[in-house]
């Protein structure tokens, strides 16, 4: 990520921040948005903030995505308030530029805002303590069912199809037939692995059509990384990174949860023997899910969660190998063949799935009733 320090400045002096900007280095290890920790200074008192370059490319309707970003983070603050919580370190909070708007635009037409910067607390890449995942599990579970009174007809779709497990293999069919890269004779045996289980794909929108799962407001992108755990406490504190709240299945949200955190190796490890589903952090997430949701699952929500883990798992790897076989213009990556290594503790993931997917089942049975 290079975008000048004047860029940057030119950005952070737009937002109603306190003091004189004292630092602004690159921060966080997302995917998508270029994001900074910008430190200000006033009275010899430091204050924190998160400053965000907002990826333009992937999401095309940056006003509707800030509306969608304002709504919920309102939402969310009035509930936390009613529950005697903290609103400032317990959601999001935008901070407004100096002429009151919730984002800014540079120069250059880039789109920039500014967070609270949540102090005290952590975004994993791997689970270090067990406890940590079921909190986040809980919290997942929980944030939907705040979301359940949020009105669904005011969100905008931030990235249309974004969870359409066959229109994702259908572009990754498309990036194999053009091979702008001419990377595709390296990668036969992924392209293989997705082409196996291509059946698979279009369960969760079949069960939709015929009424039998239900859509939800969601939250879509649920790793680790995506959620905050108090230093402190240990418990989760604050679910962050709220661009892809969408109406969406609540299999998906639980299910990418696991595809990134029951992972025992990191999304990007390149020595495969690493790579496994952890059947204890499967339980413990699951279990703190299911208590989280309090019992608003439906069976066939339940019956479907194995399933949410292994699709989003299976659709990961697909675009990452289809970003592979693009030349590497969706996701942040840091060296040459990251995606293609994504990809493959993806697929072993699926794998390692597969082979324990009567335990899997077993253990999601143990917890229903929570
Ligand atoms: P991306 O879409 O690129 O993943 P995120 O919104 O998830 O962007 O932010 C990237 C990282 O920045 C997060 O994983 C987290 O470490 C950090 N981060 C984001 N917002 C905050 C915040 N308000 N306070 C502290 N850290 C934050
Ligand atoms: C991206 O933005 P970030 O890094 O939290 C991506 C997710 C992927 C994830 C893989 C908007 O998430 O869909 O699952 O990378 N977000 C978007 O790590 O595409
Ligand atoms: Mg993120």
């Amino acid at each position: 990520m290079d975008i000048s320090m004047e860029r940057r400045l030119e950005a952070a002096e737009a937002f109603g921040v306190k003091g004189q900007v004292k630092s602004c280095e690159s921060y966080g290890s997302g995917h998508i948005n270029n994001t900074f920790l910008l430190v200000c200074q006033e009275d010899g008192q430091e204050y924190p903030y998160i400053l965000q370059q907002m990826n333009h490319e992937v999401f095309k309707d940056i006003d509707g995505l800030m509306r969608n970003v304002k709504g919920v983070t309102t939402f969310l603050r009035q509930q936390i308030v009613a529950n005697g919580g903290d609103p400032d370190r317990e959601t999001l909070n935008l901070i407004p530029t100096k002429d009151g708007k919730d984002y800014y635009i540079d120069s250059q037409g880039s789109f920039w805002r500014v967070y609270l910067f949540i102090s005290g607390a952590t975004c994993y890449n791997l689970v270090e303590k067990p406890e940590d995942f079921y909190q986040s599990g809980k919290a997942f579970g929980r944030f939907q069912c705040l979301l359940a009174d949020y009105p669904a007809d005011e969100l905008t779709e931030t990235i249309p199809d974004f969870h359409n497990t066959p229109s994702r293999f259908e572009t990754f069919e498309r990036a194999v037939k053009e091979d702008v890269m001419g990377r595709a004779h390296e990668v036969e045996k992924e392209i293989a692995f997705v082409r196996a289980r291509q059946e698979e794909m279009g369960l969760a929108l079949k069960l939709k059509a015929e009424g039998k799962l239900p859509v939800r407001v969601s939250h879509n992108d649920t790793k680790l990384n995506n959620i905050m755990i108090d230093d402190k406490t240990g418990q989760a504190l604050c679910i962050i990174d709220l661009d892809t709240i969408m109406p969406g299945f609540s299999i998906f949200d639980y299910g990418d949860s696991i595809r990134f955190g029951a992972n025992t190796a990191e999304e990007d490890e390149r020595d495969l023997s690493k790579v496994s589903l952890s059947l204890p952090l499967f339980e413990v997430y699951t279990k703190g899910f299911l208590e989280g949701s309090e019992g608003r699952l439906t069976e066939t929500e339940l019956e479907l969660l194995p399933y949410g883990a292994k699709m989003m798992t299976l659709e990961c790897g697909m675009r990452f190998l289809t970003d592979h076989l693009q030349g590497d213009v969706y996701f942040h990556t840091s060296r040459e063949g990251h995606n293609l290594e994504r990809c493959r503790t993806q697929f072993a993931l699926v794998a390692d799935m597969e082979s324990k997917w009567a335990e899997m089942k077993e253990i999601v049975k143990k917890y229903q009733g929570s």
